[in-house]
């Protein structure tokens, strides 16, 4: 059974991690939300990706979910000596990724062709495929007016209340060939935990692609527990929004694209309201603490989209 998973994020990385564990390498791929892409200090960083292909690879750090294990911070504080931005925290290990990718791109390269590189070179052997090899940035607006994702999300730490999300550049943006590809043989979709709003949408937003997996069996996992993110902010965006966060809100959002809803037993009271959304449910344990977690979800999500059909 042949599928593609739409991932961001660290939520989205450990699903896609217990996929890559369950299925060969010729029958998933992992489309990519690159919205939360930005150029700084000189460099290109895709933060989405990297947590991606870290995971994938071991590499991750365990503990904050995005950068590397063992990583060491000379660069940023000798950066920050000499008075430089640090509020972006670059390992050094982490830094070799963007300089070397920022060198690729300027030399011409496009994302996902650096991407396919940097994957042999971690020893990855599922496809990691950035959903666009054009500029596609999430702009977060909010009380204090619009805010770039990284500037919202990491230097003011996510507090200024939000309004809104638009996607700068996804008009004029393509899928990449690869994502293309892979959706036109994929048997099934798989909408990993990431959070709906700047994970997902953004992915969504690249036009064409929304249209390309509508057909198909489409199964979302909630990353809202028991109205609680497991991480990051999609439930205080809910909120300012004007949405009580649930897994019923999750399946709003997704209502009429997705026919199969994975959420956890702590929301099972949800279930009809979610089954009228005229969604196929799942109850189990979603929360992924371990790797083990992480390839029982996803065995659980393939069996239950691949049989309840
Ligand atoms: N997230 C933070 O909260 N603080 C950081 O300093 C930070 C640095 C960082 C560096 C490289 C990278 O790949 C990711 C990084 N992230 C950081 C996570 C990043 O903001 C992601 O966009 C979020 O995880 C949203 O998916």
């Amino acid at each position: 059974m042949k599928i593609v998973a739409l991932a961001g994020g660290v939520g989205g990385a450990k699903l896609a991690h217990g996929l890559a564990q369950t299925l060969p390498p010729e029958d998933l791929t992992i489309i990519v939300n690159t919205g939360d892409d930005f150029e700084h200090l000189g460099l290109y960083i895709s933060p989405d990706l990297d947590t991606v292909c870290y995971t994938l690879a071991g590499l991750a750090n365990p503990d904050t979910g995005w950068g590397r294990v063992n990583e060491t911070w000379q660069a940023i504080s000798n950066i920050e000596k000499l008075g430089g931005q640090s509020w972006f925290h670059l390992g050094d290990q982490d830094l070799a990724t963007h300089l070397e990718r920022t060198r690729r791109l300027k030399e011409g390269q496009c994302l996902s062709e650096i991407t396919r590189d940097f994957c042999k070179a971690w020893g990855i052997h599922h496809a990691v495929i950035p959903m666009s090899d054009n500029p596609i940035r999430t702009i977060v607006n909010t009380d204090e007016g619009e805010l770039a994702f990284q500037e919202y999300f990491v230097h003011r730490r996510c507090e200024p209340r939000v309004k809104g999300f638009r996607f700068d550049g996804a008009d004029k943006a393509q899928p990449t060939p690869g994502v293309r590809e892979a959706i036109r043989s994929a048997d099934a979709i798989v909408i990993c935990p990431s959070n709906p709003w700047v994970s997902i949408a953004p992915i969504l937003a690249v036009p064409g692609l929304r249209s390309k997996i509508e057909a198909k069996p489409i199964a979302a996992v909630s990353p809202i527990i028991g109205g609680q993110a497991v991480k990051g902010p999609a439930a205080k965006m809910y909120r300012e929004l004007g949405i009580e966060p649930s897994a019923l809100a999750v399946a709003k959002q997704y209502n009429g694209l997705v026919s199969h809803f994975v959420m956890d037993h702590i929301d099972s009271q949800l279930e009809s309201d979610i089954r009228s959304l005229n969604m196929q449910t799942l109850i189990i344990n979603t929360l992924m603490k371990t790797p083990d977690d992480r390839r029982q979800l996803a065995e659980d999500v393939l069996n239950f989209i691949g049989t309840n059909r």
